[in-house]
């Protein structure tokens, strides 16, 4: 999955970027965006690496779009900077919270900034609809036209009041219908604020957190210093800062799963990996995850949930004691499964 990161200029997204990817942000190339991945940390897959003493261990990742910030005073060209976190799948909102700014008025604007792009866009659509349907055209395409620009009505109205098309509570296929315009405000988003290493410790505002319930707070640049520093250094400065661990693999598995995304195992002595998957996701698309092939030849899948898994030990004794389930095409897979997919020849 890729993940857009978003906010105004300055307010510390190429420092984030830099501190989860470990991929040194090039000036050149942030106008453009640029691109680097994170392996997501999980303990269940170094304790299953670890029984399994595989050659290879493979996490699941996730690949962030460092982009160009927005400008606070010169808001006309903002859309068109929007526009490259358009093909992402969610958002990971970095706001300043290193200077004596108020990070809740910045997602406010910023959230704004992202409801009039989407309505540019959505609003376009409607004038281009209504022209096809003033010229005579086939019954089937007029009625799909007008399907479509009454379902772009109902997220104009939305974006107007100032409602993210998320909330519209679309259907599956209604959200299929709009996917190609790539709404910014129809992904998922989690929230960073940036602190400085005077905030550590402090809670975030209590008019940031009704904004963005589960945002989070870390200090990327101070985290990012420290690892250049050798070890005993580093811990008499992490000491001093009353600091206990870096913030940085917490805030991966955050965004992981703030974007909606779960992982199923594989086990074997080649390789143990997590494989990514939209919560929600059935069997047959966990195989797809593995190899289309594997999908279209999809009998069953063999699951074992981690946490039942690590209660017994192996494959085998959990068949024995019964936790070992065989299921179908439209199995919801849960996060944690361990999942081995028969397919036929
Ligand atoms: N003092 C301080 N400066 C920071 C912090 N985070 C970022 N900066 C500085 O603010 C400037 C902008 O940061 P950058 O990550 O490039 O912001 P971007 O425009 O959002 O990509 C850089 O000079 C950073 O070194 C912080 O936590 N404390
Ligand atoms: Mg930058």
């Amino acid at each position: 999955m890729k993940v857009g990161i978003g906010g105004f200029s300055s307010s510390g997204k190429s420092t984030v970027f830099h501190w989860l990817t470990h991929v040194r942000p090039d000036p050149a190339a942030s106008l453009r965006g640029q691109v680097g991945m994170a392996r997501i940390p999980d303990e269940r897959l170094e304790w299953l690496s670890s029984l399994f003493r595989p050659k290879k261990t493979t996490p699941a990742t996730i690949e962030f779009l460092d982009t160009p910030g927005l400008l606070a005073d010169e808001r006309r060209d903002n859309p068109r900077r929007l526009a490259i976190l358009r093909e992402s799948g969610g958002l990971l909102v970095v706001l300043n919270g290193y200077s004596d700014g108020n990070p809740a008025a910045e997602l406010r604007r910023f959230r704004e900034e992202l409801l009039f792009a989407d309505l540019e866009i959505v609003v376009n659509r409607i004038h281009r609809l209504e022209d096809q349907l003033r010229k005579p055209r086939p019954a089937k395409q007029r009625e799909a036209d007008e399907q479509e620009r009454a379902l772009l009505r109902r997220v104009e109205q939305a974006l107007e009041a100032g409602q993210p098309a998320s909330q519209l509570g679309l259907k599956e296929d209604e959200e299929k219908a709009i996917r190609s315009f790539q709404l910014l405000t129809l992904k998922p988003e989690l929230v960073l604020v940036n602190i400085s290493e005077r905030q550590i410790g402090a809670p975030l505002s209590p008019e940031l957190l009704a904004l963005a319930p589960n945002a989070l707070a870390a200090p990327a640049k101070l985290e990012l210093e420290l690892e250049d520093l050798a070890p005993e250094e580093r811990q008499a400065f992490m000491n001093d800062l009353g600091l206990t661990g870096s913030s940085r693999d917490a805030v991966l598995r955050a965004i992981f799963r703030s974007m909606g995304q779960i992982v199923f195992f594989t086990v074997g002595e080649d390789e143990c990996r997590a494989w990514p998957l939209p919560r929600g996701a059935d069997a047959v698309e966990g195989a797809g995850q593995i190899h289309t092939d594997l999908a279209k030849r999809f009998v069953r899948a063999e699951v074992v949930s981690f946490a039942d898994f690590r209660r017994v030990g192996s494959m085998k004794e959990a068949k024995q004691h019964g936790v070992y389930r065989l299921e179908g095409k439209t199995y919801v897979v849960q996060d944690g499964d361990i999942m081995h997919i028969l397919a036929s020849t």
